[in-house]
């Protein structure tokens, strides 16, 4: 085909069509193109791994074109847009989820394997991107896909991380860390792009000005600077119109920072000094939960912040010139506190640099935040030190102490005269010891909105962490319980049971997961649960074999799999399971006549490097594990796995394989959960506490259909209110007690020091999270689990029911409601 090309239409009317088409002929000469001129081999000398880039460039040219369109009419309309600001963003791989959602699966792998190639092995040449920790980044990237599902307009922003979260190894069975640079052989889905890039200054002092009428401003002067390089990754919807991107920052070194090193003819050190600026997005910091303090931490949220209000801005500015206008246009979502320090940012951006007054600049900010909270756990409440927090924002910190005396004065003082309590309970700046920033009250006092992430988390935000700031400002709390992207979570995890579905009640439940309900009515049906079964049971001879190559341990896929997967804290209670498998294991061992339902415990889960306790956990697992599955007297009715390196991608293979699904916090601790949802969604039953979203989950499914257990928040409440001792169950209880001293025992390892700070915390050091004192109701309610595994025809049932009622949880649900509620974005659809 010849056009002439003419610059006055779109590109996507130029003759690029075999970049752009979706039949197999164009999509198999893309690839080959890609393969030839983009990656310069030639078909026979590509390796798989070239045909994985090849193939996701194909299919990323097909992404850009849809989003000339959808951001041609975004400007069109000059729309309003969210902006999703989050230090964390865990995708994994990205090639099926991106195939599956373009309708272009089938015809991807008819184009590969008319080049002779295989598109499942290139598939998993993928490396996770793996640039979070855990729910609350998996959160972040559900949510992306839902905006875009949903026609949203919307933009992602956060940190281009050279090395996500660790890899994990055991040696002897101990957790040890290797870097994860996700990058080092390049990265087809990422687009850089230099025209954006962003100057972010931090460091130096402030002074203060005077102009001719002896009106005051301030100057920040002295700083250092790095530049923000933006890196594009689009983000493809199921069936939708709209390509929205993430855009990640990387740190580089400014020149203009090292003239005066030049200068000096100290060239060798210029460069040098060159380094340190490029250090600030170098790592992903691997904590969950709880935060150090450390400066690097927050040189790197204010610098994700800071580039992306300048982006925002500058988009802004392209389209409007009235500043009354910015808050219809901008909704800027902070995920967490991570980036709270946008509250001052936009303040200095629109004083310092716009020329607003402070009522104008606060009026609009307050318009455009709003504030999620992901926890209730005092120790990951985010604060700074002043000294520290002006050391490196001296301008910010000044703010703060504007925004918050304002605060005091005009609203806390008004409200509660004369209450001093109520001052300094409410006030932004911590002053009863040494000084901090209180970033959660920052946000709160910045924004419009605050919202939880399940319905009893918010409920204990009102009432527990925020009652005054609740009284203050009514309205202002609500609740958005969490979801999860069902393609991900189950059309791309589990096929087989999506056509399973899809046969019996159509596809309209992937547009509208409520409609999933409609399974119901199959849930007695014999040959259906037959069927069900059968995929359940494919899963788990699947993950059989990932097992035995993980770990060396065989298991029988005709076990229950009882399955723990998450991030490894104390609140979690990891522990709990495992004092009920050496419960098990116990009673095995003294009644050898003992039959139950044979059981492979399977946990995945990461510590944080420096969280001692969680290791220690981690090592009595694999310990206890190398014991069971080596023991002949228990022949094999129980054996334990611990899968390393536990990430999205694993996740994607044990979530279809599970049967049960320990949800086992301290009633709480755990604001949502959404690893929960996840399973319970691929019919594996929940053993949990009224914890998080369990409670939803609970309701949705039915008593009948999840084994709860456990002290619920009241009950553990009023057992901390009179004094709590472990020792008291400890000594009620003699197979706690013996469970206990076991494993502390030097059985497992020969050594019996190896254990004995688990059994401290669950004793001498007050067991800070009930274990002890939920253990019994635990291990009796898996007995409960074991009676149910026996009758495969009524379990079965209960997990088809699970499936049919989790509509509910699906991360479009969770996003329509942010849009409509906190929001106020209408969707976009673009012909
Ligand atoms: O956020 C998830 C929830 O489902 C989980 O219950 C919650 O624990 C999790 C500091 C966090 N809360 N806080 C964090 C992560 C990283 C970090 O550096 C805190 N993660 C959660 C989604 O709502």
């Amino acid at each position: 085909m010849s056009t002439t090309y003419d610059p006055n239409t779109t590109p996507t009317d130029q003759p690029y069509d075999f970049l752009t088409q979706n039949d197999c002929a164009s999509l198999k000469k893309s690839i080959e193109s890609h393969l030839l001129f983009t990656l310069g081999h030639s078909l026979p000398a590509a390796q798989p791994q070239h045909w994985w880039i090849a193939t996701c460039l194909a299919v990323r040219d097909r992404a850009l074109n849809t989003s000339f369109k959808a951001m041609a009419e975004h400007r069109r309309l000059n729309v309003r847009r969210v902006h999703y600001l989050s230090l964390e963003y865990l995708m994994g791989r990205l090639l099926e989820n991106n195939l599956r959602n373009t309708g272009l699966y089938d015809t991807a792998k008819q184009a590969l394997g008319e080049l002779g190639q295989d598109l499942e092995s290139i598939v998993n040449k993928e490396p996770d991107m793996g640039l979070g920790n855990g729910g609350l980044g998996r959160l972040a990237a559900c949510f992306l896909d839902s905006l875009s599902t949903l026609d949203l307009p919307a933009v992602g922003y956060g940190i281009h991380y050279e090395f996500g979260l660790f890899r994990q190894e055991f040696v002897n069975g101990k957790q040890i860390e290797q870097p994860d640079a996700w990058t080092r052989n390049g990265n087809p889905w990422k687009l850089v792009r230099p025209e954006y890039s962003v100057t972010v200054k931090l460091y130096g002092h402030v002074t203060q000005q005077f102009d001719d009428c002896g009106n005051a401003s301030y100057v920040w002067e002295d700083t250092r600077s790095i530049i923000g390089l933006p890196w594009d990754i689009p983000i493809i919807g199921f069936q939708s119109s709209t390509v929205n991107f993430l855009r990640l920052w990387e740190s580089r070194a400014s020149d203009e920072f090292n003239l005066e090193i030049f200068n000096q003819g100290a060239y060798v050190e210029a460069i040098q000094e060159k380094a340190n600026g490029e250090t600030v997005s170098k790592v992903l910091y691997p904590n969950d939960a709880t935060e150090s303090g450390k400066e690097l931490r927050l040189v790197q949220q204010y610098f994700f912040v800071s580039c992306s209000l300048h982006d925002i801005i500058r988009r802004f500015k392209r389209d409007n010139t009235d500043w009354n206008l910015f808050p219809d246009k901008v909704a800027v979502q902070l995920n967490d506190t991570h980036p709270a320090v946008a509250v001052p940012e936009l303040m200095r951006l629109l004083l310092d640099m716009e020329g607003l007054t402070w009522d104008h600049a606060w009026g609009i900010c307050q318009k455009v935040f709003s504030y999620t909270n992901h926890t209730l756990l005092p120790e990951a409440l985010e604060t700074w030190s002043v000294p520290l927090f002006g050391r490196v924002l001296p301008r910010h910190l000044q703010i703060i102490f504007e925004i918050n005396q304002r605060f005091l004065e005009n609203e806390v003082a008004v409200k509660w005269p004369g209450d001093l309590e109520k001052l300094q309970k409410l006030s932004i700046i911590d002053d009863r010891g040494a000084k901090a920033v209180r970033m959660a009250h920052l946000s709160v006092v910045g924004g419009h909105a605050t919202n939880g992430v399940a319905a009893l988390h918010t409920r204990l935000l009102k009432e527990k962490l925020f009652p005054e700031f609740d009284e203050l400002y009514p309205g202002k709390f609500l609740n958005m319980t969490n979801g999860v992207t069902f393609r991900r979570w189950l059309m791309v995890c589990n096929p087989e049971l999506t056509a399973l579905i899809n046969e019996s009640i159509g596809t309209d439940w992937t547009k509208d997961a409520s409609k999933l309900k409609a399974l119901e009515a199959f849930a007695d049906n014999p040959e259906f649960q037959q069927r069900y079964r059968d995929i359940k049971r494919g899963h788990k001879v699947t993950l059989c074999e990932i097992i035995l190559k993980l770990t060396g341990y065989e298991v029988s896929p005709d076990a229950l799999f009882d399955v723990q997967i998450k991030r490894l804290h104390e609140y979690k209670r990891q522990h709990l399971n495992l004092l009920h498998i050496v419960t098990l294991y116990r009673r095995l061992l003294q009644n050898p006549e003992l039959k139950i339902q044979p059981r492979v415990f399977i946990f995945g889960a990461k510590a944080a490097p420096g969280y001692f306790l969680a290791k220690n956990i981690i090592h009595a697992i694999n310990a206890l594990a190398e014991k069971v599955n080596n023991d002949p007297r228990i022949n094999n009715q129980i054996k334990v796995v611990y899968l390393p390196n536990y990430g999205v991608t694993l996740a994607e293979k044990i979530i279809p394989a599970s049967d049960l699904s320990e949800q086992i916090s301290t009633a709480g601790k755990e604001a949502s959960g959404t690893g929960n949802m996840k399973l319970a969604l691929n019919g594996s039953l929940t053993i949990g506490t009224l914890d998080g979203a369990n409670v939803e989950i609970k309701d949705e499914v039915g008593d009948e259909n999840i084994f709860i257990f456990g002290l619920t928040v009241e009950q553990v409440e009023a057992l901390y209110a009179k004094g709590y001792n472990p020792y008291d169950f400890y000594w009620a209880d003699a197979e706690l007690r013996a469970a206990i001293d076991w494993l502390a025992s030097d059985y497992f390892t020969g050594n019996a020091d190896d254990f004995k700070p688990l059994r401290n915390s669950l004793l001498d050091h007050g067991d800070p999270f009930l274990v002890c004192a939920d253990y019994r109701d635990y291990v009796d309610t898996q007995a409960k689990v074991d009676a149910a595994y026996a009758d495969q025809t009524h379990w079965t049932k209960m997990a088809i029911l699970n499936t049919a009622r989790m509509g509910f949880f699906s991360s479009d649900r969770t996003i329509a409601e942010y849009a409509k509620d906190i929001w106020n974005l209408p969707s976009i659809k673009v012909q």
